[in-house]
């Protein structure tokens, strides 16, 4: 069987690790186009990679005879016309979070592609593919601890770009608890609520951190999420669920635990979420490319999945402005043919 043909479109930090991806550790594909909004970074990486072009119009890149799948790694504002030109030319897709920027256009790009009646888009909450939290869904699946009543979450970085705000702490850090949540739990969130605490004096000017964030599904179960995203120190991601027969926690970084001298006693914490998530990263692209391969389009979180998402954030937002908890909205998915 020959590779599938993959268009990269945005070779950023993300993108850029995608391609490196396909090319060395992900097998039955290849990136065959790269495009970017700088022009000379896409003909860059191309330059590096046996049989790859740039192609300078995301849109031509997406319509390329020659392209068989696509991996969206551009920024969120310019994902709703990718994605539908990718459904126009039915072609399986891998879009990095969010789906779209707002609810509204997440929710047309589901009926669009129900029309089709083909599910072709895949949205790359990459935790679902992680080993530990693999572990932790199939724990509480198993039934062995019980009824899942709570969950607390940590989510920490030690730096975000100067362009970071206060709203995207919530749609990009907390939209994977949110993933998270519905992942684990199977069912979505009803309501959230955000709160400021005292801002971190390191934090840049204005930008709400650390921020708690509160949420229900519906069912009736709680979520806490504390998020920092200024912490200087590195990257940390802790989930713990409480259950009726017990209690279970990933994310505590503890590998290797060394003792050396002069007195001292650790491990490793990873840097950025490159490193923690790597493993997750490669084999979220080597089931995607598994399932294009095989005709199926995805092996993972759809479209449906970065709607809700979308609507569970943008409740958020809202929150952090008035301080108060908001219901979430979303259309019913029984009321969308094929969603
Ligand atoms: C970033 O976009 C990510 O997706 C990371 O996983 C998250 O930890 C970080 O806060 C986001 O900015």
């Amino acid at each position: 069987m020959t590779d599938l043909r993959v268009a990269v479109l945005g070779v950023g930090v993300m993108g850029a690790d995608h391609v490196a991806r396909l090319n060395s550790r992900i097998s039955g594909a290849r990136a065959a186009v790269v495009n970017d909004y700088v022009t000379e970074k896409a003909e860059q990486i191309a330059a590096t990679i046996p049989g790859c072009r740039a192609v300078v119009d995301p849109l031509d890149a997406i319509a390329d005879p020659d392209v068989d799948a696509v991996v969206l790694a551009t920024p969120g504002p310019t994902h709703e016309k990718q994605l539908l030109a990718c459904l126009e030319h039915a072609k399986p897709v891998l879009c990095e979070k969010p789906l779209t920027t707002d609810v509204e256009t997440s929710l047309a790009v589901v009926k669009r592609e129900a029309e089709l009646g083909k599910r072709l888009i895949q949205v790359g909450f990459m935790r679902r593919f992680d080993h530990e939290y693999a572990q932790l869904k199939a724990l509480l699946d198993g039934g062995e601890l019980g009824r899942p009543l709570v969950l607390h979450c940590a989510h920490r970085n030690p730096a975000v770009p100067p362009t970071f705000d206060s709203a995207m702490v919530v749609r990009d850090s907390l939209v994977h608890e949110v993933d998270v949540t519905r992942f684990l739990f199977d069912e979505e969130i009803a309501s959230i609520q955000i709160i400021k605490p005292a801002a971190n004096p390191g934090a840049p000017q204005g930008l709400a951190d650390p921020q708690i964030a509160i949420m229900r599904t519906t069912s009736g179960k709680h979520v806490d999420v504390e998020l920092f995203v200024t912490t200087g120190v590195a990257y940390e991601v802790r989930t713990e669920v409480v259950a009726e027969k017990g209690s279970a926690t990933i994310g505590l970084d503890v590998g290797l635990i060394r003792k050396s001298a002069p007195g001292h006693w650790g491990g490793e914490i990873a840097p950025g979420f490159r490193e923690r998530f790597g493993q997750a990263y490669d084999t979220e692209f080597q089931r995607w490319v598994d399932a294009v391969n095989a005709g199926v389009n995805l092996d993972g979180p759809g479209a449906w999945d970065g709607y809700a998402a979308a609507a569970v954030c943008e409740a958020g937002v809202e929150s952090l402005n008035s301080g108060l908890p908001v219901e979430v909205k979303m259309v019913d998915r029984a009321s969308i043919d094929g969603a």
